[in-house]
């Protein structure tokens, strides 16, 4: 009796050994950030769910990979799993960028729709890199941040603006701004160097940058509603029993809900916190709002020319529709 209990217990946890996993999971993003906050909640729950199977280590604020370098990191398996900003790779596709480009989709219904019709399409495509897409959050709203009033465009002129992306950076040139690429963990650092002196991003961003250390207005111009996407290695993936499968994916779809609703919480709460340490929220006059759609709309016309036949169906249908 005494024997073979012994005997069990050591093949057990020779068994869990054997099918433990350890998966360190980068981000660019930092602790204070919904989005991170949502992903270490999934490896919590991916940990219970696969009784402890599957342990995942998120290293936020880029401590473990440069953003760049994340989704590429994954497919060659350097790392199984990772996060990124998905219209970042809009140079491999523009289907993967329709979400950054300025008054296409700019409520959270729209950016619903969009994501509807783009993952279908986005997850062919990082099948042809090894990559399978787990779940999208959608960041707020972005709104402009400066020092004093933005009354028109021709305000935007010269100022050293910060970017984030290739939509962005291509905004901020026609608006007659400098635009400077700057991550967001480094955006307190540029501001207080001079390095930039504008930027459009979230209000959960700007709070997490403690915006009000160096700019004084904010207005929510809801220009569009970007998306952070996770992916992971499909051998990684492939590799999983069923029940691993069956239960990673389980998570990946709370924290897909999960994270919608966080970021529709903070689009209001985080715009009063901007408030409430001292910065001027104040609403787009009608001829800025106008003149941004005009840049819009020559951006979606230069957009239109470069892109995939994929990508140009999925404005079609999301704008049919
Ligand atoms: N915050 C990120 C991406 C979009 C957002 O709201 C950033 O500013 O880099």
């Amino acid at each position: 009796m005494m024997r073979a209990g012994i005997f069990l217990a050591a093949a057990m946890v020779v068994g869990t050994a054997a099918a433990a996993e350890s998966w360190d999971m980068p981000t660019p993003y930092g602790d204070s950030t919904f989005h991170t906050q949502n992903i270490r909640q999934f490896a919590e729950e991916v940990q219970a769910a696969t009784n402890g199977a599957i342990s995942i280590t998120v290293h936020s604020a880029g401590a473990l990979l440069p953003h760049g370098e994340i989704k590429n990191a994954v497919r060659s398996r350097q790392v199984p799993i990772g996060e990124f900003f998905l219209s970042n790779i809009s140079n491999e596709d523009l289907a993967y960028g329709l979400d950054s480009q300025p008054f296409v989709a700019t409520s959270y219904d729209d950016a619903r729709k969009l994501w509807a019709i783009q993952e279908p399409v986005i997850t062919e495509l990082l099948a042809q890199q090894n990559l399978v897409p787990l779940f999208s959050v959608a960041w707020p709203p972005q709104g402009l941040y400066t020092n004093g009033e933005i009354k028109t465009v021709a305000d935007l002129n010269g100022l050293r603006f910060r970017a984030y992306n290739a939509a962005l950076e291509e905004f901020a040139a026609l608006a007659g701004a400098a635009p400077v690429q700057v991550e967001a963990a480094d955006i307190p650092q540029a501001f207080t160097s001079g390095q930039v002196q504008a930027m459009i991003t979230s209000p959960s961003t700007g709070v997490s940058s403690t915006a009000w250390d160096f700019v004084t207005h904010y207005t929510p111009i809801n220009a569009w509603v970007p998306k952070n996407i996770v992916v992971i290695n499909k051998d990684v993936f492939d590799g999983l029993d069923e029940a691993t499968r069956t239960a990673l994916l389980a998570a990946a779809d709370a924290a897909e809900t999960r994270g919608w609703e966080m970021s529709i919480a903070e689009a209001t709460a985080k715009t009063e916190e901007l408030a409430q340490n001292g910065i001027t929220v104040y609403e787009p006059s009608a001829e800025l709002t106008a003149g941004l759609q005009e840049l819009g709309a020559k951006m979606l016309e230069a957009w239109n020319a470069n892109a995939s036949e994929e990508a140009k169906q999925i404005l079609a249908t999301y704008l049919s529709e």
